[in-house]
């Protein structure tokens, strides 16, 4: 029989098998309600089920594209009208499927910043965990986000928030999860992209400082960075090649070799400006080398098209799994940096 950290090890290697990515399909309630407001859909359990059904169910991107997808709590109980679990319809297409285990966000406790974050879940993690496993999950993810800011992210934020994934990870890792460690520095507000590389570089540092404090085995782990980008509204752009260059170089110089894959969020960037992005960074790495895959584990980017295209008619899925499958391989390319617009 296989050790339970060669088993944790073939399970993170296939999250970043080359050529393919994570469909992050965890939205909270909340958040799904958000994503199904902008396209006029009142959000039900059977809407959600109706609509990520259609998604696991886009038989060509699961089977090519897809290595991974990411669960909310309420999917992993649900189940189609024929009465099949919605995992089952992943993990027959031999992706493998995980589940989001963080509470979402409260306020930093004795931070001078009242905008400041930690994520909530660990009490009763290890329970939580064990209960996921069985119902045949593989991975878990934990997402915790940095605001940058007039000193923002603090000393207090970073410490709080790499401390709990790493608490996270470690918990996984016991129960035989793979852990995806999200820590993402936001890309709201007006800051340039040397910030966003500062900030990102911080809670890269702390991040990793606290997974080896916390002993967690990082070939085991796959990371879920933000890219290095300007703010959202900031008024100096930058084109796909400086954000590769960026982006790389403040993960070559954070992110230690053995972290068995990299599977960037999109943050709010457009699909295809995503799909840009993680093409230029795959087609440097490529000519300068990296020691880790270079993948993606997007929500917006990867359903924006889909999610209009349905826009919560049943009669539409069709158009929106054909939506999802072009962008599941357009992203798919980007991975191996063989993108180009004209395949749009
Ligand atoms: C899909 O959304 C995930 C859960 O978000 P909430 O807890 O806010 O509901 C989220 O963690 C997501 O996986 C990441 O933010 C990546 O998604 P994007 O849309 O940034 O690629």
């Amino acid at each position: 029989m296989k050790a339970e950290s060669d088993n944790l090890r073939d399970i993170a290697q296939r999250m970043v098998t080359r050529g393919k990515g994570i469909l992050a399909a965890d939205e909270s309630s909340g958040t799904i309600e958000k994503r199904f407001a902008a396209v006029g859909v009142e959000s039900s359990p059977q809407k959600r089920r109706e609509y990520r059904e259609a998604l696991f169910a886009t038989e060509e991107a699961l089977k090519s594209h897809i290595s991974g997808v990411i669960l909310f709590e309420e999917t992993l109980r649900q189940h189609t009208e024929e009465g099949t679990p919605l995992i089952d319809l992943i993990t027959a297409r031999k992706v493998v499927a995980g589940i989001k285990v963080d509470k979402g966000l409260t306020p930093l406790e004795d931070s001078e910043n009242s905008r400041e974050t930690r994520t909530r879940g660990l009490e009763g993690l290890s329970d939580r965990l064990w209960d996921y496993r069985e119902k045949g999950c593989a991975f878990a993810k934990w997402r915790a986000i940095f605001t940058i800011d007039d000193g923002m992210p603090s000393r207090r934020a970073l410490q709080a928030n790499a401390d709990g994934l790493a608490t996270y990870a470690r918990r996984c890792q016991t129960v035989g999860l793979v852990p995806i460690v999200e820590p993402e520095v936001l890309m709201e507000g007006g800051h340039d992209i040397t910030r966003c590389a500062s900030a990102t570089a911080a809670a890269l540092r702390a991040v990793f400082e606290a997974l080896t404090q916390e002993g967690v085995a990082l070939d085991a782990v796959v990371l879920k960075p933000n890219m290095v980008t300007p703010g959202d509204k900031c008024r100096a752009r930058a084109s796909a090649s400086e954000i590769a260059a960026q982006t790389l170089a403040c993960l070559r110089e954070n992110v230690p070799a053995e972290v068995a894959g990299i599977a960037f969020l999109s943050g709010g960037q457009g699909d295809k400006e995503a799909t840009e992005n993680l093409n230029a960074i795959n087609v440097l790495a490529k000519a300068e080398g990296a020691p880790w895959p270079l993948t993606f584990s997007f929500g917006r980017a990867l359903q924006a098209g889909a999610l209009r295209a349905w826009a919560g008619d049943s009669a539409n899925i069709p158009a929106a799994q054909t939506a999802f499958g072009h962008r599941a391989r357009m992203n798919a390319l980007a991975c191996v940096g063989e993108w180009s617009a004209e395949l749009e």
